[in-house]
């Protein structure tokens, strides 16, 4: 009997090899090499996901399908290939939701799959079990939407949902599988010729010669050229390639947060500590799978100073080039086909960027570096931000291969500037919205997709949105280990409100022990009051791989309102008035 095929005797007496849509699913899953599934389970999936655990696929059960969706999502931007989040159907669907929406905004590739209801009394809007229209309601939130209605279709479902996530830029895709498709039988032989293994998921895109000639001709003739490489450029994985290009161009470059660590932070031609000279001063600007958005103040206004700027574009989606100021060379294709054909095109006799240039940044660079250095080292009790750092900034240092997950306000902002990262695709954040509660979630699919130590630096606030999945780490014996910045509060713990006895908006309940949490469910919790605490406690969780949470306790009075954003406060327009 084929795998995955249920024998069934007929009325008659011969038999039949069937299969049934549960089979098929896991199948086609399986044959596209989507080997873990994140979710919770429920009516009508929970058989599906035992089926599929007993058939070898990894199933990773969550306390909340957001942060199931959040690993699957972040699974995707690890791997290349669309992690997988599997959810019931409304209340599990639009918990789902907002994962799936931010993988498209962050173009990670993820397929949200949830079972829905009878489509029969959905469409006739009769009241059924979890009723809800799922597939329209996604829509708007994805590249992508189907749903399967015959098990012979399972096969083209799975296979579109895959190429659509991860062709051209990546993002999300919902399949929508009602209830009955599960139990429906085919025949098993024809049920597996029906299944699709998708060749060649995400094709190269090969630029234009002439595209590659005018973006060299400009970078070529610029004075003061800066290189800023995106979160695509860390998720294209072409390492070396990008590599090779920053150091035979010569060009500083400033990584943008979850590009750090594709050239290490301490390269010497690393902008990072002289953000504001490079984008005030620089007269081209070439960026690698980074776009134009809030993050880069639209390449517009103050941050990007006086002087006339060009920018070279390089980026999968020809969309994005002109979004937000004029591309004078858009260069379109897949980053590791565009930054080979940048390379072969440079030629043997490149120049590097005038020396008056290249030697300003690295002044500016070094003063800023020195000028943070003896902050980095105080040993405060409460401690601030910038000890608890300083601490961290060294265990990263020694253990280069571990990967960092970071939110919060204060908490990510600081920790963004002084943690250097060393190699590719180990920081992973808030993204392109700046989400609080993609902390667990991230730590856990980390984890589990390559197998190395976590370390992730939280907020208290941020940790709260995603904390019970603390009980998971726990329960799948992670190696994370998590530090919560605990300064009492969003921002700082020190607002008062005057109107009532009700706490202010921004605080939390004083001197919360979160180490109790972890505690309560067989991990390791640890009070950390001083950086040297901090360092001993850290340093014995990943040494050990033992799930860990440290409270770092934070003076209530460290943070700033918004940490490093709080000019996007209404409020702050209104002053300025
Ligand atoms: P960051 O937040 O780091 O600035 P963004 O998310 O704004 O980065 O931009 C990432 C960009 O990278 C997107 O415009 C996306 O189209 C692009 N991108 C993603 N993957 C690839 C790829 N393989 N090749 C080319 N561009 C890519
Ligand atoms: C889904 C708004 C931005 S930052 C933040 C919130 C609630 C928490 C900051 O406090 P934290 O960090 O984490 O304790 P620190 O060090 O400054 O004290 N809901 C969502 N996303 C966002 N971004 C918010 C609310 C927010
Ligand atoms: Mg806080």
């Amino acid at each position: 009997m084929a795998e995955g095929t249920a024998k069934k005797q007929d009325a008659g007496a011969d038999t039949q090899d069937l299969t049934d849509g549960f089979h098929l699913i896991i199948d086609a899953l399986k044959l596209n090499g989507l080997n873990t599934i994140y979710g919770v389970p429920g009516i009508p999936i929970t058989d599906f996901g035992r089926m599929a655990q007993a058939e070898g696929i990894r199933v990773l059960s969550f306390r909340h399908e957001q942060n199931a969706g959040y690993a699957a999502a972040i699974a995707g931007f690890l791997t290349k290939k669309p992690g997988v989040c599997l959810t019931v159907s409304a209340p599990g669907f639009l918990n789902g939701l907002t994962a799936l929406a931010h993988a498209t905004t962050n173009c990670f590739p993820m397929i949200l799959i949830s079972g829905s209801s009878e489509r029969e009394i959905v469409d006739l809007q009769q009241g059924d079990y979890e009723e809800m229209d799922q597939l329209a309601i996604a829509k708007p939130l994805c590249k992508a939407a189907y749903r399967v209605l015959h098990a012979q279709d399972i096969g083209i479902g799975i296979a579109r949902a895959i190429r659509s996530a991860v062709s051209g830029r990546p993002g999300g895709v919902y399949l929508d599988l009602p209830a009955k498709l599960f139990g429906q039988v085919m025949n098993a032989e024809a049920g597996k010729k029906s299944l699709v293994k998708v060749i060649d998921a995400a094709p190269a895109q090969i630029p234009a010669p002439d595209a590659i000639k005018r973006a060299l001709d400009v970078l070529k003739g610029a004075k003061r050229p800066l290189i800023i490489l995106g979160k695509g450029a860390a998720y294209a994985q072409a390492d070396d390639a990008i590599r090779q290009f920053v150091e035979k161009s010569g060009v500083p470059f400033l990584p943008m947060s979850m590009a750090k660590g594709l050239l290490p932070d301490t390269h010497p031609q690393c902008a990072g500590a002289a953000r504001s000279t490079v984008l005030k001063d620089s007269d081209v600007v070439m960026m690698i799978g980074a776009r134009l958005n809030w993050l880069l103040s639209h390449g517009k206004g103050k941050t990007w100073g006086d002087a006339p700027k060009k920018f070279i574009q390089v980026d999968i989606e020809p969309k994005e080039m002109d979004s937000n100021v004029e591309i004078v060379a858009p260069v379109v294709g897949d980053i590791g086909s565009c930054v080979a054909a940048l390379l072969n095109a440079m030629g043997s006799k490149w120049g590097v960027p005038p020396a008056e240039w290249t030697n300003a940044v690295k002044a500016k660079r070094e003063e800023n570096v020195a000028k943070m250095a003896p902050r980095l080292m105080n040993n405060n009790v409460p401690m601030d931000y910038h000890g608890a750092l300083g601490v961290l900034r060294t265990i990263v240092k020694e253990r280069p291969d571990a990967i960092l997950v970071n939110e919060g306000a204060n908490t990510l902002d600081l920790a963004r500037g002084i943690i250097d990262m060393y190699k590719p695709r180990k920081r992973l954040d808030v993204g392109t919205w700046g989400i609080m509660g993609i902390g667990m979630g991230q730590a856990i699919a980390a984890a589990v997709e390559t197998g190395k130590p976590v370390l992730a630096v939280e907020g208290d606030s941020a940790f709260g949105f995603s904390g019970m999945e603390v009980e998971t780490i726990c329960r799948y014996n992670l190696p994370v280990c998590i530090v919560i910045f605990n300064n009492n509060g969003i921002y700082r713990g020190t607002d008062v409100n005057k109107a009532s006895s009700d706490p202010a908006t921004t605080v939390f309940v004083v001197g919360a022990r979160y180490d109790k949490m972890m505690e309560a469910f067989g991990g390791v919790g640890v009070n950390a009051t001083s950086p040297d605490e901090l360092k001993r406690a850290v340093n014995a969780a990943m040494d050990s791989g033992k799930p860990t949470l440290i409270n770092a306790v934070i003076d209530p009075a460290a943070g700033s309102e918004s940490g490093r954003i709080g000019n996007l406060n209404p409020q702050s327009a209104l002053k300025k008035k």
